[in-house]
């Protein structure tokens, strides 16, 4: 790995990027054309791979504290060290057709993946540095070509995250303090146009139609450096959307790390989350969400007007974790019965059933505790009230301020519709239910309403 420090891994190479791009669009988008497709997704996959899922979580015997894929950082790792996972990468088992599978199977329609965390590896074959998983390991693949290419194959909008600001392998990157000192006395914008800047137009040239950018932890990211990454975007592929967290404004609005609203929030946004405490891989973060979990935050994400971006940790193999990928699944079979009530679904029209947050009691992170005031979520269309009833009822169903003129109220089952009795009078509804919920997790109780 010599080879990889004797010049600080950032060779200027922008000139090289010869790989194709998707042809350009003749007029420009708006912003609502633009966002088409995301506000119809609602689910996508989040996946974070990189050289940290091979210490999973522990460092010379010990294990380390927080996130793994912060283990360089926390562990406070030298360059010189941390490289030399690199020749151990060797993720025989990765099979890109079956983590586009997964999240086929998950009822996901994007996919959003690592092409170079803050520790600056690139899961890529870049020519703009050789520390990529192409060049410096015995894998000598490009992964992220094959998983756009498997995602293309099922439809599924494929996108990059990319650490635009930390990057613990570069003298100028924000971040290695340990190695290369404070960050205000670095040259910033050498490591960003050496090497960041190059490295995003490769991954918008290479690998076909990217859905978005997902940048993240906008350090020194001023209005200017943010732009010119807008710039680069813009230029190569117009439809790409920015999240929120390159440090100037994006296309839509990133939400804080499993931070869910309390309340509607207008405008795009999504949600980052994990399946466990962690992004990256770490062996003793077995406490995962269940599915029940799972589809809750989904259903109460769209109900709020928002996407949820969910995120599985592969392993130094190339495995997803099968108990994350059962549960997925399973949140995928509620999907095909029920998907009608979320893919392009808006927020609900009431607001009441959310609940609050107590301002007395505080969650470990210091946040106050949410108190959900009821077990069901609305999401709506035109013409139609999605009540996902996440504990049944008992004999009917009743709504204090229902809209008028609400003539046919039906189950979703996945086999036809189950017709309910309705009773309205005034703003008061009731709905007649069947003894048994038709479905395990949640039932979709349908209001068709008049179309304003
Ligand atoms: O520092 C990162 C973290 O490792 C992870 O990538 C998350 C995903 O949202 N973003 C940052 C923390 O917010």
């Amino acid at each position: 790995m010599k080879r990889l420090l004797a010049a600080p891994a950032v060779l200027i190479a922008s000139a090289l990027v010869s790989l194709a791009a998707p042809p350009a669009e003749t007029a420009p988008l708006s912003h609502d054309q633009k966002l088409k497709w995301f506000r119809e997704a609602k689910f996508g996959l989040f996946i974070h791979w990189g050289l940290y899922s091979i210490p999973e979580g522990e460092w010379k015997g010990k294990p380390i504290a927080g996130l793994g894929e912060w283990i360089m950082n926390r562990a406070k790792i030298p360059v010189t060290e941390y490289e030399k996972l690199a020749a151990q990468f060797n993720p025989v088992k990765f099979n890109a057709d079956e983590w586009a599978q997964l999240a086929q199977d998950a009822g996901m329609k994007y996919l959003v993946i690592t092409s170079k965390h803050h520790d600056g590896f690139a899961m890529y074959h870049s020519a703009v540095s050789k520390y990529n998983i192409y060049d410096a390991t015995p894998f000598h693949r490009d992964p992220l070509k094959e998983l756009a290419a498997a995602c293309a194959r099922r439809h599924i909008k494929f996108g990059f995250y990319y650490s635009q600001a930390q990057d613990w392998h570069e003298p100028n990157g924000a971040g290695n303090t340990w190695d290369f000192g404070p960050d205000d006395k670095k040259d910033f914008d050498q490591y960003l146009r050496g090497k960041a800047e190059p490295q995003v137009k490769e991954l918008l040239t290479g690998y076909g139609p990217i859905c978005l950018i997902w940048f993240d932890t906008p350090r020194m990211m001023s209005g200017e450096r943010g732009q010119r990454f807008i710039d680069i975007v813009h230029s190569l592929q117009p439809a790409t959307l920015i999240d929120g967290r390159l440090g100037t404004e994006g296309d839509y609005r990133s939400m804080g790390d499993n931070r869910i609203p309390d309340s509607v929030v207008k405008g795009d946004w999504e949600v980052p989350a994990t399946v466990n405490h962690t992004w990256g891989f770490k062996k003793d973060d077995t406490d995962w969400k269940t599915p029940e979990d799972i589809t809750f935050k989904l259903v109460d994400i769209v109900s709020k007007g928002g996407n949820y971006l969910l995120n599985v940790g592969p392993t130094s193999q190339g495995i997803i974790p099968q108990p994350s990928q059962d549960n997925l699944r399973e949140v995928g079979r509620w999907l095909k019965i029920n998907g009608e009530a979320i893919y392009g679904a808006g927020p609900t029209p009431f607001g009441d059933e959310l609940g609050a947050p107590d301002p007395t009691a505080k969650d470990k992170q210091g946040n106050p505790v949410f108190h959900a005031k009821t077990d069901w979520r609305c999401t709506t269309k035109p013409g139609k009230l999605y009540i996902h009833l996440f504990k049944w009822p008992e004999g009917s169903f009743e709504l204090t301020k229902a809209p008028a003129g609400v003539k046919k109220a039906y189950l979703l089952t996945g086999k036809g519709h189950v017709s309910a009795k309705v009773r309205q009078q005034g703003d008061s509804l009731k709905v007649t239910l069947p003894a048994t919920a038709p479905e395990k997790i949640a039932s979709v109780l349908v209001l068709e309403t008049p179309v304003k």
